[in-house]
């Protein structure tokens, strides 16, 4: 029995999951997708592999992440991104990494020793590097890398921080949420590749701007 449980929120990625889908075949994990019940052909790309296919309830890619968090049943769970960006191969040490040192989550991070990143932007990059010092100072969270999300962790841990967030702002409500538990987080080195199709989802301005406005509503709740 797998102890590992890949929570993968699609959107349009017909062009992508298979080749991600095919990629893990040989991984000892379970698999489950989230997406859109009329999201037919992300639906019909996948039919002929082994994993399980959840419609999520509501909109938007935190609420895909919470509702496959709220039914995993491993020990632990792994945030992995439809597109491609994630390296499988990098889930082995991910996991050494957290029985090592046995923490709740470990975040994967383009920024840090031996790590980067073929999928950035100058705009990702330089917001990223803003969301990441506010997290450090603001929060005190420990991680290089705040809004990447290749997040491997306690699946029990996950579900006692009563995440809410259906967006984006998903990114910065797992760590913030975690550290003020007094849970133990780190980092760990990782190489995000390109997409390897399609659109990206994500709106670095409209999106940035929930994920702030999160967080300065985080921050003075306290
Ligand atoms: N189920 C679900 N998945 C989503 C939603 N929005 C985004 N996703 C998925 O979440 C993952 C991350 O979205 P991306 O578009 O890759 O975001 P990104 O990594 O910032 O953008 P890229 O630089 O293009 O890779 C992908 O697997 C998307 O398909 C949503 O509303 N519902
Ligand atoms: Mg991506």
């Amino acid at each position: 029995m797998s102890e590992l449980t890949l929570i993968i929120p699609a959107k349009n990625e017909s062009e992508c999951l298979p080749r991600v889908l095919n990629e893990i075949k040989d991984q000892d994990v379970e698999v489950k997708v989230l997406l859109h019940e009329n999201d037919s052909l992300t639906i019909n790309s996948i039919k002929n592999f082994t994993c399980e296919i959840i419609y999520q309830n509501n909109q938007g890619y935190g609420d895909a992440l919470i509702q496959g968090i709220n039914l995993t049943t491993t020990k632990y769970f792994c945030i992995f991104n439809a597109d491609g960006s994630f390296d499988p191969t990098e889930l082995k040490k991910m996991l050494s990494k957290i029985n090592e040192i046995n923490c709740d989550f470990v975040f994967g991070s383009r920024y840090q020793k031996n790590s980067g990143s073929d999928d950035d932007t100058i705009i990702t990059l330089i917001g990223n590097f803003i969301f990441t010092k506010i997290g450090n100072i603001f929060f005190n969270l420990p991680i290089t890398d705040i809004l990447y999300t290749f997040v491997l962790g306690k699946t029990e841990s996950a579900k006692r921080l009563n995440l809410t967030r259906k967006d984006f702002s998903f990114c910065v409500e797992l760590p913030i949420k975690a550290i003020r538990k007094n849970m133990l987080i780190t980092s760990i080195n990782s190489y995000e590749r390109k997409r390897l199709a399609g659109k990206k989802k994500v709106n670095a301005f409209k999106d940035g701007f929930l994920i702030l406005k999160y967080m300065i509503y985080l921050y003075f709740k306290k």
